[in-house]
């Protein structure tokens, strides 16, 4: 190994969060569990998370927290999963799974049977139980495609699903089948940000994490989870976080 390659693994490099995040991705198309074209779509979810800082702003920690509070009182909630989310974060979403109550499904926009059944193992290798994966039995109304596809005893009848790194159409599927959807996507523009009921704009792996915490927090207070998702303003949260990528350039031009 070259230095430069050395580096690269040393949690003291400026980029190790970034790099450690590209090989989990890398590894992950070796196992079967990653599509190449996941390594694009974290590509342009990098280049967004450039413009945040990438760290969590405001606005996304007030959408992390109405959508631990919205899966707390939801009656059927649902964790979607795909690659490049069960490469980069597995063990949290198990995590989260087991604080919510959800079902996780993996939902693939590539489908096939083999990448679900091997994202299905790599989920219960961290402790993950009742994972749907292989032999979906429903369709997304309106998606009349591979893509389409999912679990009727999950998504399918799911009242509220957590979509990390969703493509828009689904998201658009999801919401107009009246189930409240909270994505986690990078993009602020991104058809699935704007069409989420709770739309956290923000890295998946800080953004799980943080859901964790709050769902934790709000555990045994349905009362104060139920008053936080009425009086959440995604619209209003949105427009926020424009403001604020507005302002950041706006220093950076006139410091
Ligand atoms: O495993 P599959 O077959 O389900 O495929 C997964 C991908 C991600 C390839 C598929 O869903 C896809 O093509 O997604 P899109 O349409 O490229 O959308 C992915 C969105 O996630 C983009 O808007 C990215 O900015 C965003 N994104 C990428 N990496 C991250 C992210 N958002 C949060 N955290 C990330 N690490």
């Amino acid at each position: 190994m070259c230095p430069d390659e050395k580096a690269k693994f040393d949690p003291s490099h400026p980029r190790y969060i970034s790099l450690r995040a590209r090989e989990l991705l890398v590894a992950g198309v070796r196992d079967g569990i990653v599509v190449p074209e996941g390594l694009i779509a974290h590509g342009r979810g990098e280049m967004f998370d450039y413009l945040f800082g990438e760290e969590t702003l405001a606005p996304a920690l007030s959408a992390e927290r109405a959508a631990a509070a919205a899966m707390m009182i939801a009656e059927k909630p649902v964790i979607s999963v795909n690659g490049n989310t069960a490469a980069l974060c597995a063990e949290d979403i198990v995590l989260l799974s087991k604080v919510t109550g959800a079902c996780i499904e993996v939902n693939l926009f590539h489908w096939s049977d083999e990448r679900a059944k091997a994202i299905r193992r790599l989920l219960e290798s961290k402790g993950g139980s009742e994972v749907l994966a292989e032999d979906p039995d429903a369709v997304l109304e309106g998606v009349h495609h591979d893509r389409g596809r999912c679990h009727a005893e999950g998504i399918f009848s799911a009242d509220t699903v957590l979509v990390p790194l969703e493509d828009g159409d689904r998201a658009c599927a999801l919401a107009g089948m009246g189930k409240t959807v909270i994505s986690i996507d990078l993009n602020p523009l991104s058809r699935t940000t704007l069409f989420s009921t709770i739309s956290i704009v923000d890295e998946v792996t800080r953004a799980v994490p943080n859901i964790i915490r709050f769902s934790n927090e709000l555990a045994e207070n349905a009362v104060l989870a139920s008053n936080t998702v009425q009086s959440f303003d995604n619209a209003a949260q949105l427009r926020e976080l424009f403001r604020l990528i507005g302002e950041r350039f706006a220093k950076l031009a006139h410091p």
